[in-house]
């Protein structure tokens, strides 16, 4: 069993970015400029995003966090997308999920300019990744096929079983891994609620990708010899032996799947630090104009 450490390959890959912001500079470029807006006062929410602008300082990003009251109307908000779509200093943006329930979620993500998009959310962007063209890749499935492709685990041929089908992870995942791409063609088995026998199809995988947000949902019996892991999953659960009153889980019983695996992505440190620096990516590509020109 080999540890797929993402944290750090976030902080090799971070180092790179570093570097190719100093030359853009050097070649009369502008600084890369990335904001969040950040709605309400999700805990969690707070830390993805503090740890997406923290990355922004450590790579020479100029970034910039807008903050809401919760109680924000649609119309508020859509204007302060306005603004930054507006806004010619501002590369990308994203606009963090989940947003308050009284926002339309949707009406918002088609309200941000495809060439901002650095989320990778927009029906153009998506539209774009499921043919092949150019694109921003949403982060948490870019940082998972940069993982795999950095520790050179091979793809082809291989039968990628992916569980949870949202738009941001799974959905957006199994497209990513069917692809033909050195880390791609695999045969892909998207599976979700209305699944027959789950851990029957999960048991045929040699890579497992665990996106469905429940603490230790794939155990040891559902995986096969040798399997690749990938685990989504970052559920906070009651530890009342730590300060925070919480420690993290992912999707996979981690302590009995990690044996039977070949390599595995632990929580914390998997695959969550792997979405910051794909964002970073997508916005440098935003600053370079490599997708929309
Ligand atoms: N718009 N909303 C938008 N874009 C995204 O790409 C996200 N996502 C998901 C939630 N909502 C979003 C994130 O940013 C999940 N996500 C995210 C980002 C960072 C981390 C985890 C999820 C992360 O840094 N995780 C660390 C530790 C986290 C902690 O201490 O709580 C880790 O080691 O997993």
């Amino acid at each position: 069993m080999q540890l797929i450490d993402g944290k750090s390959l976030a902080k090799t890959i971070k180092a790179e970015i570093a570097i190719e912001v100093k030359q853009l500079i050097a070649s009369g470029g502008k600084t890369p400029h990335l904001a969040a807006i950040l709605v309400g006062d999700n805990p969690a929410s707070a830390v993805y995003v503090r740890n997406k602008v923290r990355s922004c300082d450590q790579v020479g990003f100029h970034s910039t966090l807008v903050r809401k009251e919760a109680s924000i109307t649609q119309e508020e908000l859509l204007e302060v997308v306005k603004e930054l779509n507006e806004n010619p200093d501002i590369d990308g943006y994203i606009v963090q999920l989940p947003l308050p329930k009284h926002i339309d979620e949707e009406a918002i993500n088609l309200a941000i300019a495809p060439e901002k998009d650095v989320d990778g959310f927009h029906p153009m962007n998506i539209g774009r990744m499921a043919l092949g063209l150019e694109t921003y890749l949403p982060a948490t499935p870019f940082g998972m096929v940069q993982m795999l492709d950095r520790y050179n685990i091979e793809t082809s041929g291989k039968h990628c079983v992916v569980i949870g089908r949202s738009n941001i992870v799974g959905t957006p995942m199994s497209l990513l891994m069917s692809r033909k791409m050195k880390t791609g063609n695999c045969t892909v088995t998207l599976t979700h609620s209305r699944t027959k026998d789950l851990a029957a199809e999960v048991r045929r995988a040699d890579i497992i990708v665990a996106a469905i947000g429940m603490p230790n949902f794939v155990t040891a019996d559902m995986v096969k010899e040798g399997a690749v892991i990938l685990d989504v999953g970052i559920n906070r659960v009651e530890d009342t032996s730590r300060k925070r009153g919480y420690r993290l889980v992912g999707d996979v019983d981690f302590e009995n799947v990690a044996p039977k695996s070949s390599f595995i992505t632990p929580v914390p440190g998997g695959v969550g630090p792997m979405t910051v620096t794909s964002l970073l990516m997508n916005t440098l590509k935003a600053c370079r104009k490599e997708v929309y020109k």
